[in-house]
């Protein structure tokens, strides 16, 4: 993304004397994006542009700043010499080929493994390198995981996908090769219980940018290059022999999935009210896998880390979320930006207070008519609507909303359809219908405020209490 921005005049702000929204904006950019350039003369806009593309796509794509200060835009050149300006820019985001001894390196720390395993990121998904990494991941007969932004790279049902054994391939496998994936956060930076064994596990991983490798644990085999380019240089050099994964690696991982498929299946399918959120997502679940075209977009604790998981993607790039970041308030911005960029239906499924970060573009949807149906998880608060106030105080507890609140109201204040439901069948009937009539839609659905807990599924990063501990 490339943000282009007004400022204001350098004279002042350099002196701080006080201009009409002061701000030294090109320093507030520089240390949050990737690049941030300012054009000063009207001459050098082309450059100035081709720069942020560069910048914001080459090597790992990154959010790019361009400052324009207010004195530019009333400056004048011939129009030929502003055409000759112009740059075109050519192979903005150049392949970057992976060396042929880090290919041979990869290949076999790969064919040593016992357990082994695959973890797809969000890079492997930008790098639209889709049918190649479909070919590498059902050459190899690996077992596959999807981060959450990646989830539709392949289908979440294909028979290789682990998705339904997370804990156990991530504790039980040899070797893991990460693709377009980061030891983040979000993979509890390849350390801890989750992680099996410290030492347990050898990693190979196939980045764009080189000083990913070894950010938290060391990575044996590096494989530095862009994804498509790395990928198929992989399946070149597996040749038209590679043997499958053993055979007791692969039914202990099909076990497993069975069971906890089983385990999970009776409550997504659980049609009574109130809703929790597993029989809510079950119903949008189905509604997900009959329009595997339409754009998910995912935002809030509960709400965001149990639809993760409950809900199959089929199509590359259709899931939009917080991603890295864990960021609040992205859902409306996503959910209009989708529906703008490729016209078809965006469901956006938010936790209540998620919404309440951006809810008021409700009426830009509006505005746009656009084909956006928005369903709030309202279980009157943060992470649950039953907290009480520790300090026995009056006040209401932080993380606990107004009871009952009826967002489906907000939408109806701009034109928009607003629905009220309580099970799983009404859920999906609304859903469908806003779905098929691409009507601006906001569905406030009951959930049971006791059913979430703190955090969602990352309690686990909440500070621990060390009296409490022992
Ligand atoms: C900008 C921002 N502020 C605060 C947070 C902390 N935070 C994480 S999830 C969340 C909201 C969770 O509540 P809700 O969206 O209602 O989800 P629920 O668990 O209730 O389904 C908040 C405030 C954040 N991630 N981002
Ligand atoms: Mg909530």
């Amino acid at each position: 993304m490339i943000l282009i921005s007004g400022s204001s005049e350098r004279e002042v702000v350099d002196l701080q004397q006080g201009d009409y929204e002061e701000m030294d904006q090109l320093a507030i950019a520089r240390p949050l994006c990737k690049a941030a350039f300012r054009v000063l003369h009207a001459a050098d806009i082309g450059i100035g542009v081709a720069r942020a593309i560069r910048a914001a796509l080459s090597g790992r794509p990154g959010g790019v700043y361009l400052d324009l200060p207010a004195k530019l835009f009333s400056q004048v050149v011939e129009a030929e010499a502003g055409a000759r300006s112009l740059v075109k820019v050519i192979d903005p985001a150049p392949a970057q080929l992976p060396a042929p001894s880090a290919v041979k390196r990869a290949l076999d720390v790969l064919k040593s493994a016992k357990r082994p395993l695959i973890i797809l990121g969000k890079g492997a998904a930008y790098a639209q390198a889709d049918e190649a990494i479909r070919a590498l991941v059902e050459k190899s007969g690996i077992p596959f995981l999807q981060m959450s932004m990646a989830k539709g790279l392949l289908p979440d049902t294909h028979p290789q996908s682990a998705g339904a054994a997370r804990s156990t391939v991530l504790k039980d496998a040899d070797v893991v090769m990460l693709i377009g994936a980061r030891l983040n956060w979000l993979l509890s930076h390849a350390k801890g219980k989750s992680w099996g064994e410290s030492g347990s596990k050898k990693f190979i991983q196939i980045d764009i940018e080189p000083k990913e490798m070894d950010s938290n644990v060391a990575i044996v085999a590096p494989l530095v290059g862009d994804i498509g380019s790395c990928v198929s240089a992989l399946l070149e050099a597996m040749g038209s022999t590679w043997p499958a994964p053993p055979a007791d690696w692969m039914s202990a991982v099909n076990a497993r999935k069975e069971e906890n498929i089983a385990k999970m299946a009776p409550r997504l399918m659980k049609n009574t009210a109130p809703m929790d959120f597993h029989s809510a997502l079950g119903a949008l679940r189905t509604v997900i896998k009959e329009r595997p075209d339409a754009i998910l977009v995912n935002e809030g604790a509960n709400t965001l880390d149990l639809a993760r998981g409950v809900i199959d993607m089929y199509r590359p790039r259709k899931r939009l979320d917080v991603g890295t970041w864990g960021v609040m308030g992205v859902g409306m911005g996503f959910a209009i930006a989708a529906a703008v960029e490729t016209g078809k239906p965006v469901l956006a499924v938010e936790g209540d207070s998620a919404f309440g970060f951006c809810g008021m573009e409700v009426e830009t949807v509006c505005r746009y008519n656009l084909p956006v149906c928005i369903v709030v998880f309202n279980n009157n608060g943060i992470y649950r609507g039953t907290d009480l106030n520790p300090t026995g105080g009056s006040d209401p507890a932080t993380t606990a909303f107004v009871k009952d609140a009826r967002y489906d109201k907000i939408i109806e204040a701009f034109g928009g359809v607003g629905v009220h439901v309580t099970t799983p069948d009404e859920l999906s009937r609304a859903v469908n219908k806003a779905m098929d009539s691409g009507k601006p839609t906001l569905i406030n659905a009951v959930i049971d405020p006791a059913a979430g807990s703190e955090s969602g599924r990352i309690g686990n990063l909440n500070p621990q209490s060390v009296l409490r501990k022992k």
